[in-house]
């Protein structure tokens, strides 16, 4: 069946205009004024936008971590990830040392297959580069078109890295055409202010942030910049919080640098001070890195404008309040990290962005789509609206008004990070691949609809201004 969406107006990265879209199948196979369809249901799309479908290059669907596992697994979160306006995930496989990097792939396979109702793909985790490992790399980027790499700077003694092997992998990217990410932050000087924290009684969420100061992001980016540079390979910094960073990736891509960087939304609108809310309620906002003082927070927009980071994840790894954030009571470090942000990400960057003007429409689909395809090697299958791209549509009316809660959100966690928060602009229909996901705000969807995506390989399609490529002794 075909279908005909009339009237909307279209926004891409770089264009803004009146037209309508003919679908055929999964594609779009038209784009015009006033066209015709004798056989084609016509979707009216007046007075609101249609987008691309949403990008979000950074979940945690379905993860164990910290002795417990996510609340939210692929049907729960691609389901409130469509109702956000999101049509593809990009959910990061952990691996284990010592096993093939295969197994890790096919546990990740099994824990979506029949559940995700948008598109996804996998990131890998490389926590080892020994010989098993880059042997068994190539087949895997080939065969799996798993095409990013994500490396842990912290998490001693459970995810943590060291940069030898950062640099391998680094290597190993480059030669194979992959992307490689990194969760910057000092791990081994944060796992000592840690115990030192603990040691003096300082166990209140509070001291999460206490005990990752800003610096220590900072510091690995720069390391981490400085590494990719050496290796001539490329570089993506997920969650980006803070000046330090976003100043280190700023100055890797002024010398012509492939260093690309992310934020997420609760780092553009929630700080350090929702870490102090009483009752332990502060440990809803325990994330790694941990939020911080608010003027951080035009330092991430002006550089989402500037173009300085690329890209806008969710960084969506919920736990429950009762009983899962409730593990650290008396302990910070045992709080589960991550929070509910999956629904959230394309609205509050549509309202705290382009409605307050921190962003262009255009900016706003660059950062919440465009880029991610591009980066991750989707574009221009997903993240643009053309001829011959799937048909993963957004219908988003630019003045409706709601209050974001756990009263209406549609995870499964038991809380929202953005409680109480207003905001204008609300998704009404999202099509993936040319179906109905959301149909005026209501889920038509079905469980094992989405479907895996193989993934090009890295190609810088806009490398930034080499100004002198030259790796600078000074940090
Ligand atoms: N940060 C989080 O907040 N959650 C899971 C992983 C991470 O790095
Ligand atoms: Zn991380
Ligand atoms: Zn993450
Ligand atoms: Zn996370």
């Amino acid at each position: 069946m075909k279908k005909l969406i009339k009237g909307g107006t279209i926004v891409t990265a770089a264009d803004i205009y009146k037209g309508d879209i003919l679908i055929e199948d999964e594609r779009i196979t038209a784009i015009g004024a006033q066209l015709q369809s004798s056989d084609a249901e016509v979707i009216d799309a007046e007075g609101l936008y249609v987008f691309p479908g949403g990008i979000d290059p950074h979940t945690h669907l379905d993860m164990p971590f910290g002795g417990t596992t996510t609340k939210d697994d692929f049907e729960t979160g691609t389901i409130a990830a469509a109702f956000g306006g999101t049509t593809t995930v990009i959910d990061f496989c952990l691996t284990s040392k010592g096993a093939p990097l295969s197994d890790a792939v096919q546990t990740w396979h099994a824990k979506s297959k029949d559940r995700a109702v948008i598109d996804y793909s996998f990131h890998l985790m490389i926590s080892e580069t020994n010989d098993e490992v880059l042997a068994e790399l190539p087949e895997i980027i080939e065969k799996e078109g798993i095409t990013s790499l994500k490396v842990f700077m912290a998490y001693k003694n459970v995810f943590q890295a060291d940069d030898g092997t950062l640099y391998r992998t680094l290597l190993s990217a480059k030669k194979h055409g992959a992307l490689v990410m990194v969760h910057a932050e000092n791990g081994d000087v944060i796992d000592y202010l840690i115990t030192e924290a603990l040691a003096e009684g300082n166990t209140d969420p509070i001291y999460h942030a206490r005990t990752r100061p800003p610096e220590l992001e900072g510091e690995a980016t720069g390391r981490a910049a400085k590494l990719a540079a050496l290796a001539d390979s490329q570089l993506y910094v997920v969650h980006v919080t803070c000046e330090q960073a976003v100043r280190q990736i700023a100055e890797a891509r002024s010398k012509g640098f492939r260093v690309y960087g992310e934020t997420c939304p609760q780092y553009l609108v929630l700080d350090e001070s929702y870490l102090e809310k009483p009752d332990f309620e502060g440990a809803k906002y325990v994330w790694s890195p941990p939020l911080r003082k608010p003027e951080n927070q035009d330092v991430l927009w002006n550089a989402l404008k500037s173009g300085e980071l690329q890209t806008v994840g969710s960084d969506q790894c919920s736990f429950d309040f009762k009983g899962q954030k409730e593990l650290g009571r008396g302990d910070f470090s045992k709080i589960p990290n991550g929070g509910p942000t999956i629904e959230d990400r394309f609205t509050i960057l549509y309202s705290e962005g382009v409605r307050k003007g921190r962003l262009s429409l255009n900016q706003f689909v660059d950062v919440i789509a465009t880029q991610s395809a591009k980066l991750f090697g989707l574009f221009p299958r997903k993240g643009t609206i053309a001829v011959g791209s799937d048909a993963d549509l957004v219908l988003f009316d630019p003045n409706a008004e709601r209050t974001i809660s756990v009263a209406n959100h549609h995870l499964a966690v038991d809380y929202s990070a953005f409680e109480g928060m207003k905001v204008t602009g609300e998704p009404v229909s999202v099509l993936s691949r040319g179906q109905f996901v959301i149909r005026d705000k209501q889920f038509v969807g079905k469980a094992g609809s989405g479907q895996y995506l193989r993934r090009n390989r890295f190609a810088a399609s806009e490398p930034p201004a080499p100004e002198s490529r030259t790796i600078s002794a000074s940090r």
